[in-house]
């Protein structure tokens, strides 16, 4: 009997989700909270507290984040997270963040409807720009390349298991549980002794540059739960006495519709790791390498409410600059005066995106109409679609809440280009354009209707 794709990935992200918890233990805390926050959810708002995606998915909903050193990493990864059905979705340029963190990063997840509902684990995966002169001078990117160059993440044996998984759709056991644990064991922490100096110098540039180029392995340093209110978990992680940070990232809580993502995070935690001293010694320190974060799913905006969005974005940081006070007391007034509250209202701007099907017994349609107006009078009914990617401003405070220096990058200089369809020969895949899928999933919806009805709908 063959395991299917979809199997391997939930048994792949449970085992990351087994194993993070027995390294991170406030992370087992966190899906507790969430899992408590998300009952109780849905036992106030019944049936809408599933608008966005049904309890099953909610409750098993995951998304980590690792980062790896070279493009040879990175088509490793692509080639290991294909056989779990998780393709290459979305291109994220981190290095021009108010942060400046020196990698360029892009999510594997499922980009069916279907595959997410069956299990929707996601990746954020960065890659560190090596050869970026504004990070690093000659002399580090040269020992950097030699550095990653002599390691190797992804052994040949896992790399076989995963191609034959991706070709079949599938393994059969005793394969596929070799799979699952050879995946899982690549981003367990390693406690092989870090170089001291070599990590340190690194740092000094950048701890996400340490992170990733300063030690033999890599890790995942993150797994993010989904809860259906980030309010009340943030409210009820304070009240165990773990300190968040001070926001919640993304859009405001507000009168409307959850658009898009807003997560939380808790800092970095001091663990315990051999260091490899100067004189060959090995001796203890710590790092802060791993966080936790909550996260919770709105709908995907198409490209002009995600204009709308950052557009809101840049008002925000203006009020906050002239007026001062609160950021989610001036992000809530924007929002009320911009974005319609109601889903309806999306739908009719273009704002954001939406499955349409036929309301129960109707049959026939009347021509020439638009969607959002078949909704409202009754002869369609929409879903939201759930946004299913991240947000670059908020990741990078995700990466900034776990740097312990500021670093540094030289502006004078140019960095290194990447645009999405480099990153994509580097996967050896193409990365998928969110705005393609999303709007693909809608059309579908829209054909479906046209197929059974003979009547178009714009
Ligand atoms: C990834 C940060 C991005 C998110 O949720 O936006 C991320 C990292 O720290 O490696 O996970
Ligand atoms: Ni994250």
């Amino acid at each position: 009997m063959t395991v299917a794709q979809h199997e391997l990935r939930a048994a792949f992200a449970a085992h990351m989700s087994r194993m993070y918890g027995q390294e991170v233990p406030a992370y087992t805390t966190l899906v507790e909270v969430s899992e408590g926050v998300n009952r109780d959810h849905l036992a106030q708002l019944g049936e809408a507290a599933e608008r966005l995606g049904s309890i099953e998915r909610v409750t098993a909903e995951r998304h980590g984040a690792i980062r790896v050193g070279t493009p040879q990493e990175l088509g490793h990864v692509a080639r290991v997270f294909a056989a779990f059905g998780m393709h290459p979705v979305g291109f994220y340029d981190l290095r021009d963040s108010a942060s400046a963190v020196p990698v360029v990063s892009t999510a594997f997840r499922p980009i069916d409807r279907q595959e997410l509902a069956r299990n929707p684990f996601r990746v954020f995966t960065s890659m560190l720009v090596a050869e970026d002169p504004r990070f690093f001078d000659a002399d580090l990117r040269r020992e950097l390349a030699d550095f990653l160059g002599a390691r190797r993440l992804f052994d040949d044996e896992l790399l076989a298991l995963a191609d034959r998984a991706a070709a079949e759709g599938g393994l059969p056991e005793p394969e596929a549980t070799e799979l699952v644990d050879r995946a899982t064991a690549v981003f367990e922490l390693s406690d092989e002794p870090i170089d001291e100096q070599w990590y340190r110098r690194l740092e000094e540039i950048s701890s996400v540059a340490a992170d990733i180029g300063g030690v033999p392995t890599t890790h995942i340093n993150h797994l993010t739960p989904r809860v259906l209110d980030i309010e009340e978990l943030y409210r009820r992680m304070e009240e165990r006495g773990i300190e968040m940070i001070d926001e919640i990232q993304g859009p405001p809580s507000w009168e409307g519709p959850d658009v898009l993502l807003r997560q939380t995070s808790f800092r970095a935690l001091d663990e315990v790791r051999a260091f490899r001293k100067p004189d060959g010694s090995i001796g203890e320190g710590t790092l802060r390498v791993r966080f936790g974060e909550v996260e919770q799913r709105g709908i995907a905006l198409t490209q002009q409410g995600r204009d709308l969005y950052d557009r809101m974005l840049g008002e925000v940081d203006e009020r906050l600059a002239a007026e001062g006070g609160q950021r989610a007391e001036h992000a809530r007034r924007v929002w009320a005066q911009h974005l319609p509250t109601t889903e309806q209202g999306l739908a009719e701007q273009e704002l954001a995106y939406f499955t349409y099907e036929l309301a129960e017994g109707v049959t026939e349609l009347p021509a020439d109409h638009r969607a959002h107006e078949l909704v409202a009078s009754g002869h369609l009914v929409a879903t939201p679609v759930v946004y299913e990617d991240f947000l670059p401003r908020s990741a990078a405070g995700i990466f900034q809440s776990n740097l312990t220096t500021a670093g540094s990058k030289d502006e004078e200089q140019a960095g290194t280009a990447y645009d999405l369809a480099r990153l994509s020969e580097i996967c050896g895949v193409e990365i998928h354009d969110p705005y393609a899928l999303y709007a693909a999933e809608q059309q579908a919806s829209l054909d479906a209707i046209a197929r059974t009805t003979g009547v178009t709908v714009r």
